[in-house]
């Protein structure tokens, strides 16, 4: 028995198994953030992690943006560098920089000094705690996305020490140190996979997981040192749930940037694969129906600065690019700060309105 409120709105699970809808389900990267003032209320009394760590918090801010939209989907409030924290990385969250490790891998030798076997439910609980609470506080309103950062995404800021231009100092590893490379890649795979169950078995409907900095890969590369593991994740995470005789969730991957490789992750089991909104939604949506895949995607993030006209618009003209089936809604990237929610709600609006006319046809 299925211990959480029955769905009311289940559009979002639907699109993603390529089933039937009435209309295309949205919600936004980043749709729980700055941009919103009673986010950035909450973030005055709170330090960043005291928010992902404390459940009723982490909660609070998930359900924010849904009290202000009609958004079809929540997305847990967290951050992927958890994960990084959970090996016994330090990882401060830096006004106006973003996230810091003060003391990044610098040599391989440095990934003896990771904790490499966590107690996840020790070390995650928190998130756990936080998807079961933000579940029943959800009433059934709208499936509960949960996520993760993907391998090469992760022990590309452990390596950086933060964000970065370039990427040099974590590719430096990839060409000067593979298997080592490797190693800390496995290593993560095995602790995003565990994770990854947690969540399902804790209520989150669907996981997504982030390769954002997979466009910083050639293909070669990409495919030996994320797409690898990528395909790894999405395979052991649904042979884990079914070997405790739980329905595997759909799950997305999002590999930023990563132009060449729809076409490899659409043969990987992932249900759905998100675009950035730079890939071509027509070209994505031919190599998606062949492997059955369902696609997200992928307005520019920026166009939420035009007006609310332009915005609608824009959105009219992706949605029938996308054809109306198997489809999610979304940005091609985050939500940033300086954003109007009215814009956001804009968006939300014209996807439901233009979708709805689309699939009536
Ligand atoms: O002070 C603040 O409040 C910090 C802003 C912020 C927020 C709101 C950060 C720091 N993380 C988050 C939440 C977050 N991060 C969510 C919440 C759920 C939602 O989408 O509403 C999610 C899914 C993430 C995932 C995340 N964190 C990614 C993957 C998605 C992406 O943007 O590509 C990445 C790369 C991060 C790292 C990170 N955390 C925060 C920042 C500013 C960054 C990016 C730093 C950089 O530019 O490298």
């Amino acid at each position: 028995m299925d211990p959480f409120p029955a769905m009311k709105n289940d559009l979002l699970l639907r699109a993603a198994r390529g089933e039937k809808v009435e209309k295309v389900p949205v919600w936004a990267m980043r749709q729980a953030g700055r941009y919103l003032p009673e986010f950035r209320e909450v973030r005055s009394k709170h330090d960043f992690f005291t928010v992902c760590r404390t459940p009723e918090l982490a909660c609070e801010v998930t359900l924010q943006p849904l009290r202000r939209m009609d958004l079809d989907a929540a997305i847990i409030f967290s951050d992927i560098l958890v994960i990084p924290q959970a090996l016994g990385m330090e990882v401060q969250m830096v006004p106006g920089k973003g996230p810091v490790f003060p003391n990044p891998l610098v040599t391989p030798d440095d990934i003896q000094k990771l904790n490499a076997t966590p107690d996840i439910s020790k070390e995650l609980g928190y998130v756990f705690e936080a998807i079961t609470l933000t579940r029943q506080k959800l009433e059934g309103k709208v499936p509960l996305i949960g996520f993760s950062g993907a391998p090469w995404t992760l022990m590309s800021y452990m390596i950086e020490g933060s964000g970065s231009t370039t990427f040099s100092k974590s590719r430096f590893w990839l060409y000067r140190y593979p298997e080592e490379s490797k190693k800390l890649l496995s290593i993560l795979t095995d602790v995003i996979v565990k994770y990854l169950v947690g969540q399902a078995k804790a209520g989150a409907q669907l996981l997504q997981v982030f390769e954002s900095h997979g466009g910083f890969l050639d293909e070669t590369i990409f495919n030996d040192f994320s797409l690898f593991y990528l395909r790894r994740i999405a395979s052991e995470v649904k042979q884990h749930l079914i070997s405790e005789d739980i329905t595997p969730v759909p799950m997305t991957v999002f590999a930023k940037g990563a132009h060449y490789a729809v076409e490899s992750l659409a043969q990987t089991e992932y249900d759905v694969i998100g675009l950035d909104w730079t890939m071509d939604p027509e070209k994505a949506r031919s190599t998606a129906q062949k492997y059955n895949k369902s696609l997200q995607g992928n307005l520019d993030p920026a166009a939420l600065y035009g007006s609310c006209e332009s915005i609608a618009q824009r959105t009219t003209e992706i949605v029938r690019k996308f054809g109306g089936k198997g489809h999610i809604a979304n940005l091609g990237h985050g939500m940033h700060p300086d954003m109007e929610p009215e814009h956001l709600n804009a968006f939300v609006e014209a996807v439901h309105k233009s979708s709805e006319e689309l699939i009536q046809k």
